[in-house]
């Protein structure tokens, strides 16, 4: 996979690139990360990337002219995504459709936003969430992030299993690891009994009691076996 990520503040992007699991990702080329700046493609002698907004008004717009440069420049791509709170809610359904394609060109916004004309050259805008930013860099980073997890090699085997508890739709249940007790809170007793399919079903029961408690709306949507139906009408879950 590779990712073009266009934005004005290259410095921003650069230091997530060289640390951690995206960093090991590009060492052993399972992804590509190409941070480009949008300021580059400007062809005035000021470097100009944006202008103040027809019909007047407070703040500045990027330009459609360097924006579309940008992305031409950045050549064929799967997907040009916008990053903007009023694109469509970025989502682990989503995170795992975008980990199939090849390129994937992430458009940074700053300012007030970027003349709208650009909307022809993306195939998307996508929001990470309902709240401003003051660019699109963090919601490049987290597309990044969770896009390059799902994609085979760049996680270890045994963290990808845990994801896909989170693709049926429900939250995770809850880790716990040494001491066996700690200022008054013991580790549940069936996770050192041994017992492990009694663990997989505490677990299971714990997940559904986690997303029923805060955040039912995801109970709606998640894949639920019969099983699980009749353990969300029980008392303890
Ligand atoms: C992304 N949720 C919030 C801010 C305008 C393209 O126009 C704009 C882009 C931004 C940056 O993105 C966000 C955002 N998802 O604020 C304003």
């Amino acid at each position: 996979m590779k990712y073009t990520i266009l934005t004005l503040f290259p410095d921003l992007i650069r230091p997530w690139t060289e640390e951690s699991i995206v960093q090991k990702a590009i060492q052993k080329g399972l992804i590509e990360v190409d941070i480009r700046d949008i300021r580059a493609y400007s062809e005035d002698k000021h470097k100009t990337v944006d202008d103040t907004p027809y019909g007047g008004g407070a703040g500045m717009v990027m330009r459609v002219d360097v924006v579309v440069r940008a992305l031409e420049a950045a050549g064929p791509a799967d997907e040009r995504i916008l990053l903007s709170p009023a694109g469509a809610p970025f989502t682990q359904r989503m995170a795992e459709e975008l980990a199939r394609k090849s390129h994937l060109v992430l458009l940074c916004g700053r300012y007030e936003g970027i003349d709208a004309r650009v909307e022809h050259f993306v195939t998307r805008e996508v929001s990470i969430g309902d709240y401003v930013l003051m660019g699109g860099e963090l919601g490049a980073l987290v597309i990044l992030e969770a896009t390059a997890r799902l994609i085979p090699g760049v996680i270890k085997e045994a963290e990808s299993h845990q994801q896909d508890s989170f693709s049926t739709g429900l939250l995770d249940y809850p880790h716990y690891t040494r001491p066996p007790e700690f200022r008054g809170q013991s580790v549940p007793e069936i996770l050192t009994s041994g017992h492990h399919a009694k663990i997989a079903e505490w677990r299971r029961k714990q997940a559904l009691k986690r997303t029923k408690e805060r955040r039912p709306d995801l109970l709606e949507k998640a894949e639920l076996t019969a099983k699980d139906l009749v353990w969300l009408e029980e008392e303890s879950t």
